[in-house]
């Protein structure tokens, strides 16, 4: 069989979470339309009786380092391009600029086979000024191959997957077993389904501003002692200042209620249980210079 390592990696928003979630037929990573909603990189896997995928979602790849959440972030892409047996370059149907030259130098260091995917070609009306930008990359890079695709029609996914493959190495078994789909705990999934929801409810700095922990996941069919008739969680929305707080929270509450709701829901529909979500914010000054407290973000 064949099965390997593939590194989704590209600028801020160009859609690589949400070309994981299609290639695993699977809601797992968080999408918004803001930049920088991933800050960890996310493994899902597909499975084939004669293949295995292992996608890694990453971070979009920042231009400037600001604190320990960007440095984690940078670090977040090296080490998926290190693990990667294959890489795709995500990017927006544009002429590359200054910023994807830089993004190029990096891929002629790494030599592994690269595949340059061109993401929402739906937005492009006339498909030909799609042909100067191919040919623009291919004069950049040794692309494997140059794919034009739409996630959100999920338009030239399967050419995509077909070519993947051609440059996975062989194996004698896959590296997972079938029935796991990411290697992602449950806990950071649902801290990140909330996070989220957060980046799609508030505006300005108050996405950037919040890191969410669950901090007690409770399901009544392990703990039958608990008595409990929904999966329990309860989650803590971290802010920087105090005036965020009480943005996330809103007047009377109303915001948070909301946020509640519409993470309760995802949860629901990703574990297929009935769920009570608990959500408390607190302050944590400067929590983005705290290394320790970025780490811990990212464990259990
Ligand atoms: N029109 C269109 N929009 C898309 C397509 N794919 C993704 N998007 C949108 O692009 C935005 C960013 O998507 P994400 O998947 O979060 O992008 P990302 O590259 O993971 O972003 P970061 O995690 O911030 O680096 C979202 O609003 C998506 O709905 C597509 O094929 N067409
Ligand atoms: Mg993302």
């Amino acid at each position: 069989m064949k099965g390997g390592y593939i590194a989704i990696i590209g600028r801020p928003n160009v859609g690589k979470s949400s070309l994981l979630n299609v290639l695993v037929n699977e809601k797992l990573s968080a999408v918004s339309p803001k930049p920088q909603t991933t800050r960890f990189n996310l493994y899902g896997i597909l499975n084939y009786e004669d293949a295995q995928f292992i996608f890694i979602d990453t971070p979009g790849i920042i231009k400037k380092v600001h604190d320990k959440l960007d440095k984690a972030i940078l670090d977040e892409i090296k080490n998926a391009i290190f693990d990667a047996d294959v890489l795709v370059l995500l990017v927006e149907p544009k002429l590359p600029d200054e910023e994807d030259l830089k993004i190029i130098e990096l891929l002629k260091a790494t030599k592994k086979p690269t595949i340059l995917a061109i993401n929402k070609i739906d937005l492009i009306k006339d498909k030909r000024i799609l042909l100067p930008i191919m040919e623009n990359y291919s004069k950049l890079f040794e692309f494997k191959e140059i794919i034009p695709i739409s996630v959100l029609m999920r338009d030239g996914i399967d050419i995509l997957l077909e070519q993947l493959r051609k440059y996975l190495p062989n194996l004698e078994a896959p590296y997972y077993d079938e029935d796991i789909i990411t290697t992602k705990p449950l806990r950071q999934i649902v801290a990140d389904i909330i996070r989220e929801k957060v980046y799609l409810l508030y505006k300005d700095e108050i996405p950037y501003a919040t890191a969410v922990k669950v901090e007690e996941y409770i399901d009544p069919e392990e703990h039958p002692e608990e008595k409990r008739d929904k999966v329990y969680i309860r989650a803590i929305i971290y802010v920087e200042k105090d005036s965020q707080k009480g943005i996330i929270i809103g007047e009377g509450g109303k915001k948070i209620k909301e946020l509640g709701t519409k993470a309760r829901k995802e949860i629901e529909r990703l574990i297929n249980k009935p769920v009570y979500l608990e959500l408390w914010v607190k302050v944590r000054e400067h929590w983005r210079r705290d290394e320790s407290f970025i780490k811990s973000l990212n464990s259990i």
